[in-house]
């Protein structure tokens, strides 16, 4: 069980990460790829990192854009350090 962060927390540890906003208590990254085949490369190296870490976003996809939105179910869908660190990785990987 992980317990939820607060929103001083989240805006600190958002400090490094490049694109995404604390918004309706879940970590949101909106994203503009040059071709919808980016944007499903990069689905694919996500769904990779979320099976690892057993911890999956919302994933959202309309032709070149793809929104990402993360929480913890049994943290009542709040932010936890979970979600942190699938953003993380996410960053990590080449866009
Ligand atoms: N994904 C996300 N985003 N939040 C969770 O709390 C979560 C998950 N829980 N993926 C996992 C799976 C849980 O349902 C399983 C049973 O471990």
């Amino acid at each position: 069980m992980s317990s939820p962060l607060d929103s001083q927390a989240i805006n600190a540890a958002l400090k490094g990460l490049e694109g995404w906003v604390y918004q309706d208590s879940k970590l949101f990254k909106d994203i503009e790829f040059r071709s919808f085949e980016d944007a499903i490369a990069f689905i694919n190296q996500v769904g990779l990192l979320a099976e690892k870490q057993n911890h999956h976003p919302e994933i959202y996809n309309c032709y070149r854009r793809v929104q990402l939105k993360l929480s913890t179910h049994d943290a009542g869908d709040h932010v936890t350090e979970k979600d942190l660190t699938l953003a993380r990785a996410i960053q990590l990987l080449s866009l």
